[in-house]
């Protein structure tokens, strides 16, 4: 059983679907040609050994090829959905996105820790580095029907930021930013675990996503960014530096 899906991005399932059913095929295929290679060649039907291979198994190179084919297909299909998550995920595509349904985007930068995890949020004026900056532990407050782009980093190991409900998992690796994105759907509160063994307490690395209403997650971060006990800009600890200095490289360059 597959955890509830709370993204309407159907790609990962999708893919998901072909590969277990493309291994069934696969493997009711080698089943068929073990049974028939035990019945065939079993001592009682063959006395004298044979020196020499059958023409019947050199034709089963073409099965090869076959499968092959099959993988390279499977591959394809695979590259095709994640491409859309993984490449096509700076801020245009994301914003043209939610711009053809109208939906909102929101920015949240996610930091793995010996064993939590740290959400940054830009705040009501959508800026980042203002004081209305919030960051909050372990849960991430997000809006439904919102189109959301996690910028992830770890602060000392490798982490894995794993939403099962959103189908979501991407390694959080100290120096390096990524980026991924998708649409929240339904309101409700979501696991997020560490899917990387970090430490002694990875088993205790796990999280929440609370996906409230449009209109209470306007009043949250009303709340939240009057009143952030820890300001942005106080924080000196890698993992920002790291945001930071990806967010100056790509302003420089652009
Ligand atoms: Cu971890």
């Amino acid at each position: 059983m597959r955890p509830l899906r709370a993204t309407d991005y159907p790609g990962i399932d999708l893919s998901i679907d072909i590969v277990l059913w493309g291994i069934v095929i696969v493997g009711i295929f080698s089943f068929i040609i073990l049974a028939y290679g035990l019945w065939r060649f079993s001592a009682k039907r063959n006395p004298v050994a044979s020196r020499t291979i059958p023409p019947a198994f050199r034709r089963l190179v073409f099965l090869d090829i076959a499968v092959l084919i099959f993988d390279i297909v499977l591959l394809a299909v695979n590259i095709y959905f994640w491409a859309d998550l993984f490449i096509e995920n700076d801020d245009a595509s994301i914003q043209e996105r939610a711009a053809a349904e109208n939906a909102e985007v929101v920015y949240v930068k996610a930091i793995g820790r010996q064993f939590f995890w740290t959400f940054l949020y830009p705040g009501p004026d959508g800026q980042w580095n203002t004081n209305d900056d919030i960051i909050r532990g372990n849960t991430l407050v997000l809006p439904a029907n919102a189109y959301v782009a996690v910028d992830i980093t770890a602060n000392d190991v490798l982490h894995s930021f794993f939403l099962p409900n959103f189908r979501i998992k991407y390694d959080a690796i100290p120096g390096i930013n990524t980026r991924v994105w998708f649409k929240t759907t339904r309101e409700g509160k979501y696991e997020i675990a560490c899917a990387e063994l970090c430490g002694a307490g990875h088993y205790k690395m796990r999280g929440e996503v609370e996906v409230l209403s449009q209109k209470n997650y306007q009043e949250w971060l009303q709340q939240v960014s009057g009143n952030s006990y820890l300001r942005y800009a106080s924080l000196t600890t890698q993992g920002e530096s790291t945001l930071h200095n990806n967010e100056q490289n790509s302003e420089e360059t652009e």
